[in-house]
């Protein structure tokens, strides 16, 4: 396994200061030791790498869309983030993305798509859809738009995008499935209804399980157990009490276990291509708050690349 792991401090798709020291913190934690030990752990020949990136916002034009904040730095830093997770993809690497506000979505996706020739298919764990367009959006924050901009079946909903032309909404709304539910707005919902979007909202996970929901989603979005799996994990998924520091914090949501078990069973799979972690926001909440969230979200990222709860084996398989 080779991980490539990009940072992203971009906070313009929402408007709590903080977010964009998400990577920093993350990393400071460890995460990149931590990573290292489970690539380790594996035999020789399976081996393993890990390269770290940064990706930056440049805004480059003041071009403006109506009710999209800070439209033009949103453009700028997912086009360079797009290119970014491409390359990575490219020369082999699973991409792990650390935001910053869930609107590096945008570019996470785009850059995973293009690098595949094959399809992609998408589990967005989020206590929120993120499925509003400009006209639907009561905030005007991005970060609440980028499974809209993603998806072609809402292609013509957009008004022309000045800057976002590398951008083509090529996932099919088909290949998505989202897990964690519980504050959709009434359009969101509007939407997931017409479009038949499978959703498993909070109160799915509780009728059949998390391990259920993640096998029905994964059937629903990859029958033929063939596509490279994207997984954009929005922290908020994670309830209140597990993941206080985050922007839009919404009680009821899964516990640690559910997101750890989630993405053990995408590790499973092995074809997970690319995990973003995003809206870890360490200037909210008390300094316990921000090392529980922190903490919760590198056993989510742990999980994701084969850490097991029930131990590593070390690298060399004779006892000293
Ligand atoms: C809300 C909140 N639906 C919006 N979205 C959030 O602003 O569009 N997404 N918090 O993570
Ligand atoms: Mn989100
Ligand atoms: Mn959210
Ligand atoms: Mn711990």
């Amino acid at each position: 396994t080779k991980i490539g792991v990009v940072g992203v401090p971009f906070d313009k798709g929402q408007p709590r200061i903080g977010v964009a020291n998400g990577p920093n913190a993350i990393r400071k934690a460890g995460l990149v030791d931590k990573l290292r030990n489970i690539l380790n752990s594996r035999s020789k020949h399976q081996g393993g790498r890990l390269r770290e990136h940064h990706v930056r916002a440049q805004q480059r034009n003041r071009k403006k869309v109506p009710n999209m904040r800070e439209y033009a730095h949103v453009a700028c830093c997912n086009c360079e983030l797009s290119k970014k997770v491409e390359q990575i993809i490219r020369e082999g690497q699973i991409c792990l993305t650390l935001g910053g506000d869930h609107s590096i979505g945008i570019g996470t996706v785009d850059g995973h798509i293009k690098a595949k020739n094959k399809d992609v298919c998408i589990l967005w764990i989020d206590a929120h859809a993120d499925l509003n367009t400009n006209k639907t959006s009561t905030t005007g924050n991005v970060h609440g738009m980028p499974m809209a901009l993603l998806a072609s079946e809402l292609a013509d909903y957009w008004p022309y995008l000045p800057g976002m032309d590398w951008q083509q909404p090529v996932v099919s709304i088909r290949n998505v499935a989202y897990i964690g539910l519980r504050s959709v707005d009434s359009y969101e919902r509007l939407v997931i209804d017409k479009l038949g979007i499978t959703a498993f909202g909070m109160g799915e996970v509780e009728d059949y399980g998390i391990s259920t929901v993640v096998n029905m989603a994964l059937e629903k979005i990859d029958p033929e157990r063939e596509r490279s799996i994207h997984v954009s994990f929005d922290i908020d998924a994670l309830d209140a009490l597990e993941a206080p520091s985050t922007g839009t914090c919404v009680r009821g949501g899964l516990t640690l276990r559910e997101g750890v078990h989630a993405m053990e069973m995408v590790h499973r799979t092995g074809r997970l291509g690319a995990l973003d972690l995003v809206e870890v926001n360490p200037s909210i909440g008390t300094e316990q708050d921000v090392k529980r969230t922190i903490e919760a979200a590198i056993h989510v990222i742990q999980a994701a690349f084969g850490h097991s709860r029930k131990g590593l084996s070390p690298g060399n398989p004779t006892l000293p």
